[in-house]
């Protein structure tokens, strides 16, 4: 983009004026306090925001770089941060979820139903002999009784694990087994778009594979009531492990590095990754940011309508919003059902003032608008709304201008959050009230980060170079360690190439020569994101060529998608002669199938070619990026003179 057509989009009066940060210079004096005294700032936040059992004494400790520590001798509850000091501070009837069910149904929780909710799910945790410092693990849909879920962990000092529904039960027992799970949390069923499937059968068939013998329990909330199997002395309906139980729950006060959850998040090699979060630093964060950025106010009716399977789920539904006291939307259901006017008719209804959703929700939204009148933003009164805010993926411009125009009509600002599970909260961001917006870029970062784009080296590059993004300072919400892996946290974020001081995103950024506005330019690793899930291709590869009766090799690469961002599209040589025709359609299939298995079918590749082999080099390394130019249907411009046969991109390319 020229800066000529670079057309900024200004906050408006109101925000300008009535925002926490109201304006630039707000803005830049955050900055400048942080970049004046690190700590200091940090600190000052850590005690405005959080409320201590005790304080700490020392706010960041680089003692044992980069396992950075934040406000390591205080001591807290996250769960009492997001329920107890509500109910204290006079918020006790005040809403803090409306949850609509798939169906439509609403429910209502005041912050003191949630707190005994809590409460009575902690003490049945104990019951069923969770202690502090146990893994727990969370397999159920969006619900309140998952968000309790949650909150009941951090509460008793056990660490949760919640793994989105949408994976397999393999993907599960992995994670199961890395956690090393005392308990599971799941329901008998999830309902979504209209469909009854299973939860309660996949955490048996996990359990079945093996590796999970830390498991003693399970408890199982009931939500289609259709009956499940239940084992005799692990499996404990949600109700019987409640009944009897107190309402109140002294919260386990925890040292602020005490791990609040793991959540595995996809990297360029095998096995996904487990990322620890902290309990202070990321609490900080979660509340901080969801002050900052959505410009969070008492009255207003916040909806993130991502899962609680993802980090989204947790930091913008689980803590952020409730730190803060606030009243936020839990939906159970999917975007385009019974249509696509779903959400619209959800802002409407719950007359929701701050929406934070995906940029892959909007594209497909944006065509089935285009073709149903019905279920355009224009047919629903969206006057509520005053914040817009995106998340997962870079969103383009054009789905941008929509948003704005038709979701917000055109009085919004819409807030670009670029961050990742391993940041904990956003990192570069447009605060509302104060940056001036540019369809596209993510914008400024968030005060006290301190992002860069380097090159190989680790040097800074010039405003206007592409280069690599990285955080030249530890954050209080930033990942502490991979669970049971700290070498491979060491290496992944913190590389050798960078002298071990620089904490690398795994993204490709540049800063605009006159604004030095971030734009994300994509993955520089072999991690894929397709409707905003992040998957590695190393893993698909892996699932593609464990279906050893059929498969001798495979290569996945990501491809543009209009509407899910990247596709998967995945290169298999058979252990056969090569398909076609119907053969090659139900073989396709079937490998699908057994990935859906492996991973979950979001893992299911898009596109799926056959050839007799892979582009190779001399040596027998596969070339991606030629495979990345066929999956376009792109001609192959690059270099292919250290290919061993190249007549294999022929082959490949007609092979679709
Ligand atoms: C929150 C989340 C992280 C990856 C990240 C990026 C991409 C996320 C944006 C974005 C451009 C954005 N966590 N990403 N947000 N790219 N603009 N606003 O998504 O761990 O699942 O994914 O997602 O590549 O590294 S995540």
């Amino acid at each position: 983009m020229s800066e000529a057509d670079t057309k900024l989009y200004q906050p408006d009066a109101e925000t300008a004026k009535s925002a926490y940060v109201a304006g630039m210079e707000a803005y830049q004096a955050l900055v400048a306090e942080a970049e004046a005294d690190y700590e200091g700032y940090w600190g000052r936040l850590a005690k405005e925001l959080l409320s201590w059992k005790q304080p700490f004494t020392q706010v960041l400790d680089s003692s044992n770089a980069p396992f950075f520590k934040w406000f390591a001798d205080g001591k807290l509850n996250a769960s009492y941060n997001c329920l107890d000091r509500n109910v204290e501070n006079g918020k006790g009837d005040k809403t803090a979820i409306i949850f609509e069910a798939d169906g439509g149904e609403v429910t209502k929780v005041t912050y003191k139903d949630l707190l005994e909710r809590t409460c009575r799910l902690a003490n049945a945790l104990k019951a069923q002999g969770v202690k502090k410092g146990d893994r727990v693990v969370i397999y159920i849909a969006m619900s309140i009784d998952g968000v309790a879920a949650m909150q009941a962990c951090a509460r008793i000092g056990a660490t949760h694990s919640v793994v989105f529904g949408g994976f397999s039960a393999q993907s599960l027992r992995d994670r199961i087994e890395d956690t090393g799970a005392k308990l599971i949390i799941t329901a008998d069923h999830q309902v979504r778009g209209g469909k009854q499937l299973p939860l309660k059968a996949i955490v048996d068939e996990a359990l079945s594979l093996g590796g999970c013998d830390s498991v003693q329990k399970v408890l199982v909330v009931k939500r289609s009531g259709a009956g499940v199997a239940m084992t005799e002395g692990r499996d404990v309906w949600m109700d019987e492990a409640l009944a009897g139980q107190d309402a109140v729950c002294e919260p386990e006060w925890v040292e602020a590095e005490h791990p609040l959850f793991l959540l595995y998040t996809s990297g360029s090699t095998g096995k996904p990754k487990g990322v620890q979060h902290s309990t202070g630093g990321y609490l900080l964060h979660a509340a901080l940011t969801t002050k900052w950025t959505f410009d969070l106010k008492d009255d207003d009716v916040f909806w993130c309508t991502a899962d609680i399977g993802w980090v989204t789920g947790h930091t913008y539904i689980t803590y952020g919003p409730l730190a803060l006291g606030g009243t936020e939307i839990v939906f159970e259901g999917v975007p385009t059902y019974p249509d696509a006017g779903r959400f619209w008719k959800m802002i409407q209804d719950h007359k929701v003032t701050v929406f934070y959703t995906a940029p892959t929700a909007i594209r497909s939204l944006i065509k089935a608008a285009e073709s149903n009148e019905a279920v355009h933003p224009k047919s629903y009164d969206l006057s509520s709304l005053r914040i817009l805010g995106s998340v997962g993926e870079p969103i383009n411009p054009a789905a941008w201008e929509w948003y704005h125009q038709h979701v917000g009509g055109g009085r919004c600002p819409i807030v670009d959050t670029f961050w990742q599970t391993e940041t904990g909260g956003h990192m570069i961001t447009p605060l509302p009230g104060a940056t001036p917006l540019v369809p596209g870029s993510c914008t400024l970062p968030f005060p006290g980060i301190q992002a860069a784009v380097v090159d190989e080296t680790g040097k800074e590059v010039p405003w206007g170079q592409g280069g690599i993004l990285v955080v030249k300072k530890p954050w209080p919400s930033m990942i502490r360690t991979i669970w049971g892996d700290p070498e491979r946290f060491k290496k992944s974020y913190y590389p050798e190439d960078f002298k071990g001081q620089l904490y690398l995103a795994g993204d490709g950024a540049i800063r605009d020569a006159k604004t030095g506005y971030f734009t994300i330019t994509g993955r520089i690793d072999d991690v894929l994101n397709v409707s905003g899930h992040r998957m590695g291709t190393m893993e698909i590869e892996s699932a593609l060529v464990s279906c050893t009766e059929l498969v001798a090799e495979a290569a996945v690469v990501g491809r543009p998608d209009d509407t899910t961002g990247e596709a998967i599209c995945a290169f298999v040589v058979l252990k056969r002669p090569r398909p076609s025709g119907d053969e090659a359609k139900a073989i396709a299939k079937q490998l699908r199938d057994h990935i859906a298995k492996e991973i979950g079918p979001i893992a299911k590749p898009k596109d799926i070619r056959f050839g007799d082999n892979l582009p190779k080099t001399r040596s027998g390394k596969i070339m991606r990026r030629l495979l990345r130019s066929v999956a376009k249907n792109e001609a192959v411009t690059q270099d292919t003179s250290t290919l061993e046969n190249p007549a294999i991109l022929d082959q490949l390319g007609q092979a679709y």
